[in-house]
């Protein structure tokens, strides 16, 4: 009984490879200090998970910066403007295509990223998306109708050679040429990247072909795809592929890999195909285990039984009860135990976490915990229990404990939760009645002007933050320094004539590591990290227990803020779906319950800062659409509890308190429903790139409530002209109405240094004025 790694971590457990990245790209070191640290990051990886117990070991799964960008390079799909003549794509080459070229580094703030195209500034990256429902972000292959495909990296091969000469025989990974091409994108309209899989399959089939004549026995070939609701032509191009992969290398064994959710309707095809291994998702879609019995020939099943989506210890008994008698039936020569996915998606080494609360560590598992659990499992199932007695005793008790522990029960919370009614879910009044009084109260010009919420983090507040976190800054100088940047950028906002300001959040790390922080049920690492994209990760906090918030987390700041200013201060706060979706949730109550506790947490929130006197309140959902379920059945239950956390957080408000919310996304057809349903008064959303296209979804669905369409593209850091802005504003008008149009950009500004957001803003206003004097 083999116990095998779909692929572990690669930043390192001191983000090694971060460090180096960035060393690299500012020109500090030189490539070669890059590809050695890459090595060593390598035969650590293996000689950790061999010394795990691992048998099954993977190479491939390092990546300098994300595993489809290597696709793409590998199999020489390096759109032109990359300029690459052939042969083997350069370092260089590769860190444009992931960060564009000429100094534009790409930047992300929240969301669907799509990093400034702008052929001005020299190389744009590529496109940027979420890869299937992780918080992980891929680079999207860029292909053309007349693509060509040509064997231009042998990172696979050589990475096999260099662990072979370690002394590890390993299975190298790959992203499947299926999953490839269904996320790729072409500018050529109405084509389908899915009909070059002809074209590509050669080069699969070359790599494999090389693979397995230089030793390997098995190859791991990622097809996540087929988690997703595929036609049938997707399902036949898996037949096509794997069938020619078959026959052109029948001696290699393939382990086709599933996961983040069930085969469901690709069952058949998924068990159709001729391979040698199938490696199924038992954490996300545990029902699987059910139908395994009669896959009753010689394959080779890999069972994903360990969470590689979250970071909870494992009950290793409860496991094992179900496992023996699948084991019983197929044989132990059959079955192989793995974690559920790649451990990309978790942090390194719980052992790193010498200041977290220590009964909390005792229920947590990260990728080495991880790989320590599956070993267990390994010797219990082929020596039998007894064989494992002593790790099976300290993880019952771990699952006992953390069951009955009393710090994730609070009855308070309960009862709160028991006492919802509808009328919590509900504002008073119908928007046209609010808006009324809304306008009233405000008196706002026509379209009027705000921004998303967040202004340049720049080195130096960074440095300040972390100058207190160290001690090194007290609490008092620190809260100056800040005070001091608010009032900064409030003043400034007002100079310009912004007719609704924000503070600026100086004061905040992450949008929602800032308020996890502060609500009861949240713990925090210091050395969690997760890979976002490139060479940027995030730490994701640990709700672990019934959250409420003990006191307000942001009145203060607001308070100061509007001081200082007679317009009016929107008050920003982190909405329950987001801060749900960017955390490591509890696996004890459904995902939709922990998420109604925090929007009774942010409820009081806005409750409190309307009693400060705050008038308008944005809550933002940065996160809500990402976390639709990849199967469109899913879909109506999801937003259905996330549209209803939304309106318990907001609603709790009179008339006359204006609700706001923002979404980065281009894409709303989906979710249009939903967001009527959310019922804010107004939601601000990312339309620059689009051409205010998406706007037809509002306009379709009669959207009846306020929209700040984004004016300009906030990931570039180019500054919009007048004219752009008012040519889209014009495109917006001949799909909304004029009194329900706002005008701010498409996103927060955190990302963006001062010297583009002071012209861009202010062009912003001037396009509003013209907007104003014209209409
Ligand atoms: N917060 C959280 N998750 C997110 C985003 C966020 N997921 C999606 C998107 N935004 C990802 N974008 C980024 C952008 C920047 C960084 C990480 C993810 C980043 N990280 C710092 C780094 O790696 O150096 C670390 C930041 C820190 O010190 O906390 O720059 O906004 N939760
Ligand atoms: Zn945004």
């Amino acid at each position: 009984l083999a116990v095998a790694s779909l692929g572990t971590p690669r930043i390192g457990p001191r983000r090694e490879l971060k460090f180096a990245l960035e060393s690299f790209w500012s020109g500090a070191t030189d490539e070669r200090a890059l590809i050695e640290t890459g090595a060593g990051l390598r035969a650590a990886n293996w000689a950790r998970q061999k010394k795990l117990g691992v048998s099954v070991i993977p190479s491939n799964d390092f990546s300098f910066y994300d595993q489809m960008l290597d696709t793409s390079v590998m199999v020489g799909a390096v759109p032109e403007i990359y300029r690459w003549n052939g042969g083997p794509v350069p370092l260089a080459t590769y860190f444009a295509m992931a960060r564009g070229a000429q100094g534009k580094t790409q930047e992300a703030s929240c969301g669907h990223i799509n990093h400034g195209r702008d052929a001005a500034q020299g190389m744009p990256a590529l496109e940027m998306t979420k890869w299937f429902d992780t918080n992980y972000h891929y680079m999207v292959p860029e292909l053309a109708r007349d693509q060509k495909f040509t064997l231009a990296s042998r990172k696979p091969i050589e990475e096999y050679e260099e662990a072979k000469a370690l002394g590890y025989q390993t299975r190298p990974v790959l992203v499947g040429p299926v999953t490839f091409l269904k996320l790729a994108k072409s500018k050529d309209a109405g084509f389908n990247p899915l009909s070059l899989l002809d074209r590509l399959l050669p080069v699969y089939i070359d790599v494999l072909r090389e693979l397995a004549c230089r030793g390997a026995e098995w190859v791991q070939i990622d097809e996540p795809c087929l988690v997703l609701d595929l036609d049938i032509v997707g399902q036949q191009a898996l037949h096509y592929a794997y069938t020619e992969i078959a026959s052109a290398v029948p001696q290699l064994k393939i382990m086709l890999a599933t996961y983040f959710g069930g085969l469901g309707g690709n069952r058949d095809t998924a068990l159709a195909l001729p391979v040698a291994g199938l490696h199924l998702d038992l954490v996300r879609a545990p029902e699987q285990i059910d139908g395994l019995a009669d896959f009753s020939d010689d394959r080779v099943l890999s069972l994903g039984i360990i969470d590689g989506r979250n970071i909870w210890r494992a009950d290793l008994s409860r496991i094992l009860h179900r496992l023996e008698p699948v084991i019983a039936k197929l044989g132990k020569d059959r079955v192989q135990i793995a974690p559920s996915c790649s451990l990309l998606h978790v942090p390194i080494d719980l052992a790193l976490e010498t200041g977290l609360d220590s009964e909390i560590k005792s229920w947590l598992a990260f990728s080495v915990q991880k790989l320590e659990e599956l070993s267990t499992l390994g010797t219990a199932l082929a020596g039998g229990r007894g064989a494992a007695e002593a790790s099976l005793r300290t993880s019952d008790e771990a699952a006992a404990a953390r069951k009955a522990s009393p710090r994730i029960h609070d009855a308070k919370v309960a009862a709160r939760i028991a006492g919802i009614d509808d009328a919590m879910r509900r504002r008073a009044n119908a928007f046209a009645e609010r808006a009324g009084v809304q306008h009233e109260r405000f008196n706002l010009p026509a379209f009027p002007t705000t921004t998303i919420g967040s202004f340049p983090q720049t080195a130096e507040v960074r440095k300040a933050r972390a100058a207190h976190a160290s001690g090194a800054l007290t609490d008092e100088v620190y809260k100056i320094y800040l005070q001091d940047q608010t009032a900064r950028a409030v003043q400034w906002q007002e100079t310009i004539g912004l007719d609704v300001l924000v503070h600026g959040e100086f004061e905040r790390n992450d949008m929602v590591q800032y308020f996890g922080e502060q609500l009861a049920g949240f713990a925090f690492t210091t050395h969690g990290w997760v890979q976002s994209y490139g060479s940027r990760y995030v730490r994701p906090p640990v709700l672990f227990g019934d959250v409420s918030r003990p006191k307000p987390m942001t009145v203060e700041w607001w308070q100061y803020a509007q001081s200082l200013t007679k317009k009016p201060m929107k008050a920003m706060l982190t909405g329950p779906v987001t801060i749900l979706n960017w955390s490591f949730v509890r696996d004890d109550i459904a995902r939709s319950e922990a998420c109604r506790q925090i929007a009774l947490a942010i409820r009081d929130e806005v409750a409190d800062l309307e009693a400060a006197g705050a008038g308008m309140i944005q809550i933002d959902e940065a996160a809500l659409r990402e976390g639709l379920p990849l199967r469109q059945s899913e879909w109506k239950a999801y937003l259905d509890w996330t549209v209803d956390a939304f309106r318990l957080c907001s609603s709790g408000v009179r008339d006359e308190t204006q609700i706001h919310t923002h979404m980065c996304y281009s894409e709303f057809n989906d979710i249009i429903d939903a967001i009527g349903a959310m019922d804010a008064d107004v939601i601000s959303i990312e339309t620059s790139r689009s051409k205010m296209e998406l706007l037809d979804a509002f306009r379709n669905y009669r959207y009846p409530n306020e929209i700040g369409p984004g004016v300009y593209d906030i990931h570039s850091p180019r500054v919009p002209e007048i004219e752009e802005m008012t040519a889209l504003l014009k495109l917006a008008r001949m799909r909304l109405t004029d009194t329900q149009i706002w005008i701010n950009p498409d996103c927060g500004l955190k990302t963006r240094k001062w010297e583009e957001v002071r012209p861009a803003l202010v062009n912003m206003v001037a396009a509003a004025r013209e907007l104003r004097a014209s209409a």
